[in-house]
């Protein structure tokens, strides 16, 4: 066996995306072909991991910010020795193989956030740096550094280009996440071309400017001089670093290399053969000859993770509590107690009686939730005082305070979500994070992607309705409320009272494997009366709250600042003789996961007069009302003025839902 050198070692990673992007006739072989010898020097110099436990705690975070360049992650994962075998390259974009076309943290063991939407992978990595550092501080003792690793990650043009990388590249700067490495594919080519019409920011200098350390004009074909990057950049540790790697997108391919048409289509059967000449690759498709096998594993991770593990020990007999605390929190479970101190909690509450707005009863229900959970860690894009996120024990995450626990985001929605998304991946935190409702859609699609990835994290939305008043239609959802609903695992809470809200933030903390829109009222919302079963109901996320004798002749549905309005028209109606129930239904989500039987004991097939009421779109409640009911609902954007002139005004008052049930006949 001879010693292979280090471009043979990238060359592999190489053909392994360029076989199968042809072999899948679909894919992205240019970025893989030009970033190789980067991932080469990086993986096989310096990232600490173990292919053999990828969950290993202490492990460093590899994160590729441009997913499309998957196969280059699946390539490394594979000739490095995780459990991705190279049947599973060969299936690469093909139902229910390891190798989807985007990198997936539920389908590929080494993959530790799902990338695709560029620019997001970088606010995750932003999120696992930051968590990273916030656990050491937290956990870490004089001499037993036991929370000690490096977020490294891939990023394109694209991510770039994308404004959330501004966003999270500033917090990053101001945070000094110095153990965060960022290497730039600076190839001046997108899928358009060249990025001379689009794209020519001065890179280096606006990160300079975000206070980071840069490192210019790498030649990132070359190993050496990545290695001598990687070395400048693991030097001083107060600042993260961007290092600009000149590459060639499709490197090696006579005819593609430089140019967009590597991008995200296969070579084609002669370039492929054009492009194993020119770097002399004589293997067939899919063939790594042993010696390169053996130079992508000759180091020995599993010592590596052994020894931490012994310092892990020693850690733990002298401090046994902080280990216990840090293996729970990683290991994502509650603590023992919590959901029984929540019960208790949620009973007060319903005994108390209190009339206060949704958000004030959010407000309440961390403060008294977030000393029971170390690992809660909150944040606002600067609406803190607003969205009521903010509780007795909050310290910024800016500071050196062991308990860091809040996140001051400044006005940046998406970048907050997506970094609340990569803090819970990390692993040893909930996260949660906050902004009015209607903005919402500046987060939306890491929301999504915290339904695809599982992520458990928290989203706050106060301000839920034209009843946030004068501030007018730009702050006034409509829509949201729905379209919220539309993600699929994602579990949207609009409770109506200070009881439902603390039964909302129970059960986004008890649901451990993704996350929950909370949204919440700016006004007062009248408390509820309830006895113990319906309380223990709400949980259901539909319920009935008040009841008629018999069978009904109508069911109110509501939800929110509704439910209120939904009683009083149930008052009159009932008055009148006519036999209502009145459902609050907190989170339709929750409610449409419960079995058949219960969900027909709240709205029972046989009961066909149903009236929606809810201030967002009608639309949404037609599967619940269906062909005989009707929907109370707001179809256009609201008005400035106060609140108490806007909810009559648009409708939401007693007589329109007298009105409505009665035109059912
Ligand atoms: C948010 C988002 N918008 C658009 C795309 C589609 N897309 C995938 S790659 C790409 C171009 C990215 O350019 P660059 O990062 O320079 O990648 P390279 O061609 O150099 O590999 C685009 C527009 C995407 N994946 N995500
Ligand atoms: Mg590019």
């Amino acid at each position: 066996m001879t010693t292979p050198s280090r471009r043979d070692l990238a060359n592999a990673i190489r053909f392994l995306a360029i076989d199968a992007v042809q072999a899948a006739n679909s894919g992205h072989p240019g970025m893989p072909m030009g970033m190789a010898d980067i991932a080469e020097v990086l993986w096989n110099d310096f990232l600490s991991h173990n292919p053999a436990d990828p969950k290993w705690f202490n492990r460093d975070r590899f994160i590729l910010s441009n997913g499309h360049g998957s196969m280059l992650q699946y390539a490394l994962l594979h000739l490095s020795g995780y459990d991705l075998s190279i049947d599973e390259l060969k299936r690469f974009r093909q139902l229910h193989s390891k190798t989807p076309g985007h990198p997936e943290n539920f389908e590929t063991p080494g993959v530790e956030t799902t990338t695709g939407p560029l620019g997001q992978g970088l606010a995750n990595a932003v999120g696992m740096a930051l968590a990273e550092k916030i656990l050491a501080q937290r956990f870490n003792r004089e001499g037993h550094d036991i929370v000690d690793h490096r977020t490294w990650v891939f990023l394109g043009d694209g991510c770039l280009m994308e404004g959330i990388s501004h966003e999270v590249a500033s917090l990053a700067g101001t945070w000094g996440l110095g153990k965060l490495v960022a290497f730039w594919d600076d190839n001046k080519i997108s899928i358009d071309g060249n990025t001379d019409g689009w794209f020519t920011d001065d890179t280096a200098a606006r990160f300079e400017a975000y206070g980071w350390r840069v490192i210019r004009k790498v030649n990132g074909q070359d190993p050496v001089e990545i290695k001598t990057a990687i070395e400048t950049a693991l030097k001083h540790g107060d600042k993260p670093t961007l290092i600009c790697c000149r590459t060639t997108i499709g490197f090696g391919s006579p005819a593609k290399a430089g140019k967009e048409s590597s991008h995200g289509a296969p070579l084609g059967k002669d370039e492929v053969a054009a492009t194993r000449a020119a770097l002399q690759w004589p293997y067939a498709e899919f063939e790594i000859p042993q010696d390169i096998y053996a130079g992508w594993r000759n180091r020995d991770h599993a010592g590596a993770q052994a020894q931490w593990q012994q310092a892990f020990d020693a850690y733990a007999a002298q401090f046994p509590a902080e280990a216990a605390e840090l293996t729970r929190r990683v290991a994502g479970e509650l603590p023992a107690d919590f959901l029984a101190q929540a019960d208790a909690y949620i009973a007060k509450l319903q005994a108390d009686g209190q009339t206060i707005a949704s958000r004030k009863a959010s407000q309440m229900a961390i403060e008294t939730f977030a000393p029971l959970l170390p690992e809660l860690i909150g944040g606002s894009a600067d609406l803190a005082h607003s969205n009521l996120t903010l509780w007795k024990a909050s310290k910024s995450v800016a500071s050196s305070d062991p308990n860091a626990n809040y996140v001051y985001y400044g006005v940046r929605e998406f970048g907050m979500t997506a970094i609340s998304n990569g803090l819970n991946l990390h692993g040893g935190f909930i996260p949660f994070d906050a902004t009015f409702l209607v903005f919402s859609d500046y987060a939306r699609n890491a929301v999504r992607m915290s339904a695809l990835m599982g992520a458990h994290a928290i989203h706050v939305y106060t301000h839920d309705s034209i009843g946030l008043g004068e501030d007018g239609p730009t702050h006034q959802p409509v829509e949201h409320l729905a379209s919220l609903r539309y993600i699929p695992h994602n579990d949207v809470w609009r409770p109506c009272d200070a009881v439902e809200s603390a039964t909302a933030w129970k059960a986004a903390i008890a649901r451990l494997d993704g996350p929950s829109c909370l949204v919440f009222s700016r006004q007062n919302l009248p408390h509820q009366p309830r006895d113990a079963q319906q309380v223990a109901q709400i949980e259901r996320g539909g319920y009935v709250l008040r009841d008629s004798e018999g069978t009904p002749d109508v069911i109110l549905l509501a939800t929110g600042s509704e439910v209120g309005l939904a009683t009083q028209a149930a008052d009159q109606l009932s008055a009148e003789g006519v036999k209502v129930r009145v459902v609050s239904m907190p989170s339709t989500d929750v409610f449409d996961r419960q079995p058949l039987d219960y969900r027909e004991s709240v709205l029972p097939n046989a009961v066909r007069k149903r009236v929606a009421i809810e201030a967002g779109v009608s639309d949404f409640w037609r599967k619940y009302v269906g062909l005989d009911g009707d929907v109370v609902g707001i179809d256009r954007f609201g008005a400035s003025a106060p609140a108490e002139a806007l909810f009559p005004y648009f409708g939401f008052t007693v007589e329109r839902v007298v009105a409505t049930v009665k035109k059912l006949g």
